[in-house]
């Protein structure tokens, strides 16, 4: 196969590049591979500072803490760096340009160790003797990254070089898709000379995340691959039980529960095993999470057992190599960022497989509020994605989708040989998956009544600007759906994806859907046109001077009580 190029602009040579759909090849010919030679110098200081040198004579400091062995040092223990407020300019600009390159404090990361340490945040059932099969298969962790800082990159590879057994890690792939920050060229292979294990594969133009992992899958020689972001730490014991999960059924996918990095004084924050949730999405194809439902807990003893999710978030699992191949590995159609973690969630239950969370093992990750890098311009990138996860996965499912999207599907590419994967693998139809997998998302098609609420006596409709928790207010009807657009569930929630019309006493909010009727429960009677509450039993109204909600003792003769959905289905 030709070398790829920086200036190759269409998809033609990605084609060749992955000639197998799904196919995981070994060693195309292109990336370059640095195998690095063994050495003899392979340790590293336990607590060596990257960024010292950085903080030498600049005088301004936040308080380092205690590492639990009576040592002064940044965020160990997985504490917060706070900086003072009263930083000298010459800091600020340092800071400030850590937070524009990277979308996180990167001068708070680089003061703390490479190797710090974090808090043990495994539930006592996860350390029992024997929990774990002896015989766990070695693993290759692949980590993609474009233009990620220095401290955060290798802080990711010690944490699993330091808290991984090391007889299961075959190798770390880091795959560079195409950074330019200096940084990350010849510096990352002379650091990395002392760690064997340790490879650098490099595209030879920027690929997105999803065929960066998939240009590091087959370089991959060990039979699981497990997958992290480049911004993440592992905590002790984080591998056995994923390796477990999979060394004793290879068709099981398994995440774990991934903690939060906070990105601005990089403190550690843990999830006990009560706290894990598990992945879901809605209609506009966005991943989101949720408590572990009832019928879930059923299934358990121990909150700390592997918990099956419906989805993954995507940048943190281990999969056995070989099902991965044979579920077609990603669509290496998807460009840049999104789509590919419902890809692989959906695919795993349709074929035949198991999507698990497990509580026993915690990965940190530094969650962003922003994207710091380009993604491609002039293309709808995540679209394009979901439109293609939508065609070959979600039968006529994707009508939802495309409804949010204006049903405009412009240009989504070639999915015939993706088709062809599912028809092949003989998988089940997404109305299965619904039912049997994630039977708590709402299905438009489900709604009793949708649309605009108006109140009859005035050409006001029921109106939210969007954010749960906030009340929910009433704007001039327009006729543009939006935050005017409600679906009356089967159950009586009036709801908008997952935030559902809530009212507690003070006023009428927009809150996460619990699906336990009380302050979200609502009957409407399409012939007095009254929308009574059920907890309360008082009637949602507007005021006299037609500008606010109420909620009041129900009177049928009141046209102030009285709505009309813009579309109700009697049955
Ligand atoms: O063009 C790119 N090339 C890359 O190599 C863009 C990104 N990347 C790398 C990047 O450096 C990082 O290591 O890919 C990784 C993921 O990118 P992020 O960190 O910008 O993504 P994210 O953490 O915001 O997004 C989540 O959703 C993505 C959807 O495509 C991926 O699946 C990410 O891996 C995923 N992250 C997680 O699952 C962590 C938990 C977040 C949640 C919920
Ligand atoms: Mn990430």
């Amino acid at each position: 196969a030709a070398a790829a190029t920086a200036d190759d602009g269409d998809n033609r040579l990605l084609d060749d590049e992955f000639p197998l759909e799904g196919g995981v090849e070994q060693q195309p010919a292109a990336v370059i591979i640095q195998q690095q030679q063994p050495s003899a110098a392979r340790t590293s200081s336990k607590r060596s500072h990257a960024a010292a040198d950085l903080q030498n004579g600049q005088g301004v400091l936040p308080q380092p803490n205690d590492d639990g062995d009576g040592r002064k040092a940044y965020g160990e223990m997985g504490k917060p760096v706070v900086l003072p407020a009263n930083l000298t300019a010459d800091v600020k600009r340092l800071v400030d340009e850590g937070w524009k390159n990277n979308a996180f404090n990167q001068y708070a990361s680089d003061l703390i160790s490479l190797h710090r340490s974090l808090p043990d945040p495994r539930d006592e059932w996860c350390k029992k003797p024997g929990r774990y099969l002896d015989n766990l298969p070695q693993t290759s962790v692949v980590v993609c990254f474009h233009n990620e800082a220095w401290s955060v990159l290798l802080r990711t590879v010690h944490s699993i070089l330091d808290r991984s057994p090391e007889h299961l890690i075959r190798e770390i792939i880091l795959v560079d898709d195409f950074s330019d920050m200096p940084h990350l060229k010849t510096q990352l292979e002379e650091y990395l000379e002392n760690y064997p294990k340790v490879k650098i594969v490099r595209a030879k133009k920027r690929e997105g995340l999803i065929r960066a992992r998939l240009m590091g899958a087959r370089y991959a020689s060990a039979p699981v691959l497990t997958y992290l972001d480049s911004h993440c730490e592992c905590t002790e014991g984080w591998l056995e039980p994923l390796l477990d999960r999979i060394a004793r059924e290879a068709s099981t996918v398994v995440c774990p529960v991934i903690d939060v990095i906070d990105d601005s004084s990089l403190e550690f924050h843990y999830r006990d095993a009560g706290g894990v949730n598990v992945g879901g999405f809605d209609w506009n194809l966005q991943f989101n999470w949720h408590v572990v439902p009832d019928r879930e807990k059923k299934r358990h003893k121990n909150p700390a057992e592997p918990v099956w999710s419906p989805t993954m978030a995507g940048g943190l699992f281990a999969i056995d190599k070989k099902f991965f191949e044979r579920l077609g590995t990603y669509d290496s159609g998807f460009d840049i960022w999104g789509g590919e973690n419902l890809e692989l969630s959906f695919k795993t239950w349709m074929c035949g497989g198991t999507l698990e969370i497990v509580p026993c093992s915690h990965v940190g990750h530094i969650f962003r509020k922003r994207s710091p890098y380009k993604w491609r311009t002039g293309v709808n990138v995540l679209k394009k994605n979901s439109i293609r996860l939508a065609e070959v996965w979600m039968d006529d499912y994707a009508k939802y989708y495309y409804e949010r999207i204006g049903n405009d599907l412009g240009d989504y590419g070639d999915i015939t040989s993706r088709k062809e994967l599912r028809r092949k693998l003989k998988c089940k139809s997404f109305k299965w998956y619904l039912e049997n997998i994630y039977p708590e998302l709402f299905i438009p098609g489900d709604a009793v009544a949708s649309g605009e609420i108006k109140n009859v006596v005035s050409n006001m409709c029921v109106d939210s600007k969007g954010d749960t928790n906030t009340p929910v207010d009433l704007w001039e009807c327009h006729q543009q759906g939006g935050n005017q657009y409600w679906m009356l569930s089967k159950i009586g929630e009036i709801r908008r994806d997952e935030s559902c019309l809530d009212y507690a006493g003070l006023d009428v909010i927009l809150y996460p859907c619990h699906g336990s009727k009380g302050n979200q429960y609502w009957s409407y009677d399409p012939h007095s046109k009254q929308l009574r509450h059920g907890s309360s039993r008082k009637c949602l109204a507007i005021n006299d001077t037609k500008d606010k909600l109420l909620m009041e003792e129900c009177d049928v003769t009141l046209p102030k009580q009285m709505w009309q959905f813009e579309n109700y289905n009697a049955t």
